[in-house]
């Protein structure tokens, strides 16, 4: 594996200069990129940021920390190691060689995996950009940078792909990333969750422990994917990706340890008075990140994903560890419905069918994980409160429950009466206006904002009080 060379206009581990065509062609892009980057980027003006660089894939490779100035941060390419023997894992094609081109077959299928993958990377930089003015701690706009830029990259890797392999459709699609924008009424990007406002910190810990977290699990099947270019790139992506969940894991870590401070100095829970966002509030945050992330997933039963499964596009996650035939012709599986009788339950279906179901059971169970670890932190206060995901059917707009109204604890409930407790659940125009007035800027180093404790540690091996980012 060649390292990166810095020095080119577009950095690469590939051998993007053997291919003049390609390299052509995305240096044609890449300008249409910077603007976008520009005018739909991060709003702050900085001088230079405290940031981690990938130079290659290898264990040393992609931990190059350095202050850098954003206008001149490059976006390489980088592709994990190739494995000569790799055989596809699971379905229709199981333990044929995989793929190093697109089969004619299966190309539209492909390309629209590709492309909705990629329109979620510039979609969650959009939708973050304006987060910097009002940043807790330069640590903390230290790390949402980082998260933008390896945002940027990731949407480099996918438009490497469209480039490389799919022709004029390939680079027609590469262009429209950067037209549909977050939230835009004309066009919007592509999944519901990245159409949402990200306008204050505690969301943004929320998106990046729970949409991130799908990107984890959704980049994770892709990495099993038979198009090796998909697998390798797909493979060096997930390790970025573990420090964005760090990010919201330690986030929200951090807004509970506040709250709970300020419970018990002030023996109360409504610690709103006192600069900091109540248990309740943070729930209801928790809600609303949860259930759009869930639909993220798509519906529980899919015929598409059994499509995707079968040709060996996308395979599950673990797939090699799991021990059954991994082609699930001949097996179901349970997945949550609307029962006859209207109520919230299960239903038999072929495995095949159930895939979108596997995969967001597995990422439920991984998010039960960071819920454990921050009522460990009311625990350790003595506290009795708890936080809790709510019920797979809870504000549901894709799948089986996307025409009925669920309670957080799984009943079923009345429009009418979802609409006069909704306001107990998700979050209310008074509780974000409660949030954004505490977004004020801490841009002093060393210093953090009231409603948030500080990092048990800096970022590589720094201090909390070390100059991450240089203002403009
Ligand atoms: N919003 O068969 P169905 C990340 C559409 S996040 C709007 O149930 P399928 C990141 C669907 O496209 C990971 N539309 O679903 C995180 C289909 O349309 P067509 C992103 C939706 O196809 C943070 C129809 O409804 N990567 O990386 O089995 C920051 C019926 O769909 C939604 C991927 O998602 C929705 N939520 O599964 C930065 C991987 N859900 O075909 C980055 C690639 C479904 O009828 N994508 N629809 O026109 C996929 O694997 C699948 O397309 C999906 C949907 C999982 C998204």
């Amino acid at each position: 594996m060649t390292t990166a060379d810095y020095t080119e206009k577009i950095p690469n581990n590939g051998d993007l200069h053997e291919d003049r065509r390609l390299q052509r062609a995305l240096e044609s892009w890449q300008p249409n990129f910077l603007h976008w980057w520009e005018s739909m980027g991060p709003t702050l003006p900085t001088a230079d940021v405290y940031l981690r660089t990938a130079v290659n894939v290898g264990r040393e490779g992609w931990a190059h920390f350095d202050h850098v100035a954003m206008r001149d941060y490059r976006w390489g390419i980088f592709l994990a190691e190739r494995n000569r023997g790799r055989r596809i894992a699971f379905g229709h094609h199981k333990d044929e060689p995989v793929w190093q081109k697109v089969p004619g077959e299966y190309r539209a299928d492909l390309q629209r995996l590709i492309v909705i993958q990629g329109d979620t990377e510039p979609a969650s930089v959009e939708q973050q950009r304006n987060l910097g003015a009002v940043a807790p701690s330069l640590y903390d706009l230290r790390n949402l940078f980082q998260v933008n830029v390896e945002e940027g990259r990731h949407l480099w890797a996918m438009v490497y792909l469209l480039h490389a392999y799919f022709g004029r459709d390939g680079r027609e699609e590469a262009e429209e990333l950067l037209h549909r924008n977050s939230g835009s009424a004309e066009s919007p990007r592509i999944l519901g969750a990245f159409n949402e406002e990200t306008p204050d910190w505690l969301s943004f810990f929320m998106f990046t422990y729970f949409t991130d977290r799908d990107g984890k699990y959704q980049l994770g099947t892709l990495k099993e994917s038979a198009f090796d270019p998909l697998s390798r790139t797909c493979e060096f992506m997930l390790k970025e990706e573990s420090h964005h969940m760090f990010v919201g894991t330690t986030g929200v870590d951090r807004v509970v340890e506040r709250t709970v401070q300020l419970m018990l100095e002030h023996d109360t829970d409504d610690v709103g008075p006192y600069g900091g966002i109540p248990l309740n509030v943070i729930q209801k945050y928790l809600n609303f990140h949860y259930s759009v992330s869930l639909d993220l997933f798509g519906s529980e039963t899919s015929t598409n994903v059994a499509n995707y499964f079968t040709s060996g596009l996308k395979g599950r996650w673990s797939e090699e560890r799991r021990s059954d035939d991994h082609r699930l012709t001949d097996e179901s599986i349970m997945v949550d419905a609307v029962t006859d009788d209207g109520g919230i339950g299960q239903t038999e279906v072929a495995a095949l069918l159930g895939l979108n179901t596997d995969l967001r059971r597995e990422y439920i169970g991984d998010c039960q994980n960071g819920v454990n670890r921050w009522n460990k932190i009311m625990e350790s206060a003595g506290l009795p409160q708890r936080l809790r995901l709510p019920h797979v059917a809870f504000n549901r707009k894709v799948g089986a429950f996307a025409g009925i109204e669920a309670a957080p604890d799984g009943e079923r409930i009345s429009p009418e009466e979802w609409a006069r407790r909704k306001g107990a659940w998700l979050p209310t125009d008074v509780d974000k206006t409660h949030v954004r007035s505490l977004m004020r800027p801490v841009h002093e180093r060393g210093k953090i904002a009231a409603w948030i404790a500080p990092p048990r540690q800096g970022i590589n091996g720094k201090p909390f009080d070390y100059d991450y980012v240089h203002l403009a």
